[in-house]
């Protein structure tokens, strides 16, 4: 267990300690040059997820990369079993509805070719990944949101769905009483599922789906589908995803930044602590927020890092799939 004390003199090299007074910037240049990403070692596939939930998405995606598949089905596959569980209030079907009780989905996916493709605010669609998907292959953009992303979900054939469970209906009309808004820190407010697999031949995908901010805005959008907040790929180098209060992840462009800080050098956990120290300064309530970061390196190195104690994720590689207790910024 790393405590803020220890994290402040071992991990993050002073980054965090620089977000708190002054200059996070200098400290991505400072120490903790680690080996440079090669690309010399063997392969082996894997499936890197957010959250313990994510162990259901790594077997689904280790079914694939086990068979040879892409590295693309495999991420697409693994967050699907995610947003198809009804009884996970954060993702897909059964996602906490916004204050007017209508469930909106925000999703993207990353090809290793750099393509990607997103949807935001879509309703009544179990799978935004695969409109993501869809989007990214089938269509000349990047990101359709709300009546036209659904408009174009219809016309690829994906079916129209209720998805306000039963129990997230109660669980909004509980709140409904209130009306009051107020994150809590690791508890269904903020999980999504963020994923980055690797396949056989060392390609790189990831994705990314969450019902967002319970009870947010109609019409607000998160971190999630933003390609470079909540996702990013770049195949040389690795991949990242964030969970946590989108509001403070897509300030710093949170996963664009783990992945260049891992270009530059870093490792992916060292990656992660100078994302979390870089949100930490631009969010001054960081105290009160829970923002969270995985990356994994072309190597196959993997790191994960939070604001708050309680993040964890799952990594399957080289046979075993665990789930492994993130570090983190405040005890
Ligand atoms: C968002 N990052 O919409 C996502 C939320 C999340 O609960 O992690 N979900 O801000």
């Amino acid at each position: 267990m790393v405590t803020r004390r220890k994290f402040l003199h071992q991990t993050a090299l002073g980054s965090v300690a620089a977000a708190m007074g002054g200059t996070v910037l200098s400290s991505c240049s400072e120490a903790n040059t680690e080996t440079p990403v090669s690309t010399n070692a063997p392969i082996k596939p894997l499936a890197i997820s957010t959250w313990d939930f994510g162990m259901k998405a790594n077997d689904a995606a280790m079914k694939i990369l086990d068979n040879g598949g892409s590295a693309l089905d495999a991420v697409e596959a693994g967050v699907m079993v995610i947003e198809a569980d009804e009884k996970n209030t954060s993702v897909g079907i059964g996602g906490a509805p916004d204050r007017d009780g209508r469930v909106t989905l925000d999703a993207c996916i990353m090809a290793p070719d750099g393509s990607c493709g997103s949807v935001c605010a879509l309703e009544y669609i179990v799978h935004p990944v695969s409109v993501a998907r869809r989007v990214m292959e089938k269509t000349p953009h990047v990101i359709l949101v709300g009546d036209g992303a659904l408009e174009f979900a219809l016309s690829q054939g994906f079916k129209k769905e209720n998805l306000l469970t039963e129990e997230s209906k109660k669980a909004w009309e509980e709140w409904k009483k209130t009306s009051k808004y107020k994150p809590v820190i690791n508890v269904e407010m903020h999980d999504t599922i963020g994923m980055i697999t690797i396949d056989k031949n060392g390609e790189i995908a990831g994705a990314c789906t969450t019902s967002g901010l319970a009870y947010k805005m109609q019409g607000r959008v998160g971190d999630s589908p933003i390609i470079g907040a909540g996702l990013y790929v770049d195949n040389e180098v690795g991949g990242a995803a964030a969970t946590g209060l989108g509001e403070a992840v897509i300030r710093a462009v949170g996963s664009f930044l783990v992945v260049e800080l891992m270009r530059n050098g870093r490792s992916p956990q060292a990656a992660c602590e100078e994302a979390v120290a870089r949100v930490v300064k631009k969010y001054k309530d960081y105290k009160d927020i829970q923002v969270g970061f995985i990356a994994v390196n072309k190597k196959g190195q993997t790191g994960g890092f939070s604001i708050h104690k309680g993040f964890n994720y799952a990594v399957f590689s080289n046979g075993k799939n665990e789930v492994k207790e993130g570090t983190y910024l405040i005890e």
